[in-house]
């Protein structure tokens, strides 16, 4: 019976979270990156083996990579685009000499995941990530004023995100910029309001369709050369998977995943299947798509979102929620068997909890939460795997 590699995302040396505290959360495997790297730059096999040898010195493995960040001059084809493709390469080939051959990366444009609430309260006194359409709204129609923004909304959503915004505080605003736009962890820019303008406008002759090819072009670039030196390539969805900001988004589907496929079918390009992403989408069925899928399965990441009719969301407790984790789960241990292969699972995001909500921590990434993630998701596999497969 193959089950899944239990990891864990830790940022590094700086991360309030220890590797100590993780190998009591019982992970073995650690997912990391060289965030001192300066995007677009090359990770030197000293500087991964000197990380690696940090990991390993407390009995870890480093287990995957997320993520090395795509340069946005390779998600538009700009300026020095071609050098930051070979520079990828050769971080890719680097990796491999390490023994690390799992990297995760991502297509967003501009921004890596979104929320305008990073402390939503909970009943039961814990705090969630939170995606409240008319704040979304009201930051892009009046306080970013992004050009052309009202032709995105209907004349109802402006009505909505003029009410949520005449009904802000000062600080609400202040705190919603900050969420919005001074980078989420794990994110590699951050911004100021005008920043952002300027990198929403690189993207105004960038529809889906040239931001695909641009895709496919870099992952025709990098997959030969992962599969020459082994290593699996994990594209993570967008987040939200629809496109926000006037910016195109153009891995939120099955659908998306399969053109990317089609068009460079190497071994190595693969999928991080993330449900919490994937599962904001009610027309996501994740357990159809995680057995469609699942031969490019590389990675996983596992948590679960709350949505409602308004179009907002929240991050719920890993086992409830609209994603149906059970037979995620299933699907999981289904397709770890037929290939006869470990996948890598880690908890995703957790509420901020217990003595964490006293502490400094980084939103979604706090320990207790994804304690209890990593705890009930262990139990829910072993539950799953002892009665399929004895
Ligand atoms: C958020 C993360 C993302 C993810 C990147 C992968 O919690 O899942 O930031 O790491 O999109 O490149």
């Amino acid at each position: 019976m193959i089950l899944s590699e239990q990891t864990w995302r830790w940022y590094g040396p700086n991360d309030p979270v220890s590797l100590a505290d993780i190998k009591q959360a019982g992970a073995t495997g650690i997912v990391t990156a060289l965030h001192h790297i300066k995007n677009g730059e090359v990770w030197t096999v000293e500087e991964i083996q000197k990380r690696k040898d940090i990991i390993e010195s407390v009995g870890l493995t480093w287990s995957v990579v997320e993520s090395i960040p795509v340069h946005e001059h390779i998600k538009t084809q700009e300026g020095h685009y071609r050098e930051y493709i070979a520079n990828y390469k050769e971080s890719i080939r680097n990796l491999a000499k390490c023994g690390i051959m799992i990297v995760t990366y991502n297509f967003m444009p501009v921004l890596d995941w979104t929320r305008t609430d990073l402390a939503y309260t909970m009943p039961d006194g814990s705090k969630a990530l939170r995606f409240e359409r008319a704040a979304f709204m009201a930051f892009e129609l009046f306080i970013l004023k992004r050009p052309g923004a009202e032709k995105s909304y209907s004349v109802e959503d402006i009505a909505k995100a003029k009410a949520r915004y005449e009904n802000m505080t000062k600080e609400d605003k202040d705190l919603l910029v900050r969420n919005m736009i001074a980078g989420l962890p794990g994110a590699e820019e951050s911004f100021t309001l005008e920043e952002l303008q300027l990198q929403l406008d690189r993207y105004k002759d960038i529809d889906e369709e040239t931001l695909r090819k641009n895709l496919i072009e870099f992952v025709r670039e990098i997959a030969p050369v992962a599969d020459e030196v082994g290593v699996r390539l994990a594209i993570h969805p967008d987040d939200p998977p629809y496109p926000i900001l006037g910016l195109p988004r153009i891995l939120s589907t099955q659908a998306d995943f399969e053109k990317l496929v089609a068009a460079v079918p190497n071994v190595s390009n693969g999928l991080c299947f993330c449900t919490g992403s994937f599962g904001v989408r009610a027309d996501n069925n994740l357990p159809e798509m995680i057995k469609n899928l699942g031969d490019r399965v590389n990675f996983v990441h596992l948590r679960s979102t709350q949505r409602d009719a308004e179009g907002n969301f929240y991050e719920a407790n890993h086992l409830e929620g609209d994603v149906d984790m059970y037979n995620v789960m299933k699907g999981l241990l289904e397709i770890q068997q037929k290939r006869n292969v470990s996948i890598p699972f880690r908890p995703d995001h957790g509420h901020q909890m217990i003595d964490d909500l006293n502490k400094k921590t980084n939103p979604g990434y706090s320990c207790i939460g994804r304690l209890r993630g990593l705890a009930e998701l262990r139990g829910l596999e072993m539950g799953i795997a002892k009665t399929l497969y004895k």
